[in-house]
């Protein structure tokens, strides 16, 4: 499915728009005549890029190229900006946007910081006001704040994985860390003391910011890693359920079945020579119903996370 520049831009002289969608609802993959930007304000779901399934929470940026396959799934409360742009003959030529919009190695995702986020806002505000204003100077203003708002992410985006901890309590970088460390053992109390938070209010915020716990954040970003592993190489899936950071391969494949709908195994045997197939979770499938019994155990220990007083 390609999205048409005419159905999403008003005129031609209009070059950049604006979509808020509060929320995003799951969208199947698809390209387009025109780029994005993605902004993350909250909420969580996997986005599926050019064939790789990513779990996304606040505070990510993506550039998606026209020619860049994505889509939306398993959403939940996403919330996000989606600013898209196309190349004009006035101040966003391709050069500019080849400079602003560069993807070092291929890579087309950062995070920003809450407070970068907010920063951000009135921009991204009034950049929603011009697109859609019919005023004759609109076209041209929204094409220059467009410039301002991709300078400012340049300024304030981190990598997505970055190493660093700092000392004050900043969410963003809390998330980088997390996802440089995945695959890690990782305890969550020591990473929330060491950014300057007590384990009650790095769960809080993190409820606040993503609409899952730190537990569930770190189980997604894992069992992305298995499915990509499970997709691309021949390693046993106890192999695979350690180097994604679990150290038990039945707790391992009872988390990945609830969140898939099929085993580890099944999995395999499906996606193998199906390159996009992604999050089946067809209910009525018996390797479904299979997996929501082993997906039990996975579930119960997340409630007993929840429980368990901090
Ligand atoms: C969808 C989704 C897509 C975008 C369209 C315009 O809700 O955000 O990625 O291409 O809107
Ligand atoms: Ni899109």
């Amino acid at each position: 499915m390609k999205l048409a520049a005419r159905d999403w831009f008003r005129r031609r002289s209009q070059v950049v728009t604006v979509e808020p969608r509060v929320p995003q609802d799951r969208f199947p993959v698809h390209d387009h005549e025109f780029g994005e930007v993605v902004i993350v304000s909250s909420g969580n779901g996997w986005h599926l890029w050019n064939d790789e399934p990513q779990f996304i929470t606040s505070g990510e940026v993506f550039y998606v190229r026209p020619e860049d396959r994505h889509g939306f799934e398993q959403v939940s409360d996403l919330h996000l900006t989606n600013v898209l742009y196309r190349p004009s003959e006035r101040l966003l030529g391709p050069d500019r946007i080849d400079e602003l919009l560069d993807r070092p190695d291929g890579h087309p995702r950062w995070q920003l910081t809450d407070d970068s986020l907010r920063q951000l806002e009135p921009l991204i505000t009034q950049l929603t006001h011009e697109a859609r204003s019919d005023d004759p100077h609109a076209d041209v203003l929204a094409e220059s704040l467009f410039i301002q708002l991709a300078v400012a992410l340049v300024r304030h985006r981190i990598p997505i994985d970055s190493d660093a901890l700092p000392a004050g309590r900043r969410f963003g970088h809390v998330l980088a860390y997390l996802r440089h460390h995945y695959t890690a053992d990782l305890d969550i109390e020591d990473v929330a003391h060491r950014s300057g938070y007590s384990l009650r209010t790095l769960t809080r915020t993190f409820r606040e910011r993503t609409g899952t716990t730190p537990h569930n954040y770190l189980v997604q970003l894992r069992i992305g890693h298995a499915k990509h592993a499970i997709r691309t190489t021949s390693d046993s899936i106890t192999e695979i359920a350690f180097a994604s950071g679990f150290h038990d391969s039945n707790y391992f494949s009872a988390c990945f079945s609830r969140l898939t709908g099929l085993s580890p195994s099944e999995y395999r045997r499906r996606v193998q020579g199906e390159p996009a197939l992604d999050a089946i979770a067809g209910a009525a499938h018996p390797a479904a119903i299979a997996a929501r019994h082993a997906a039990r155990r996975c579930h119960a220990h997340e409630l007993g996370q929840r429980r368990k007083p901090s």
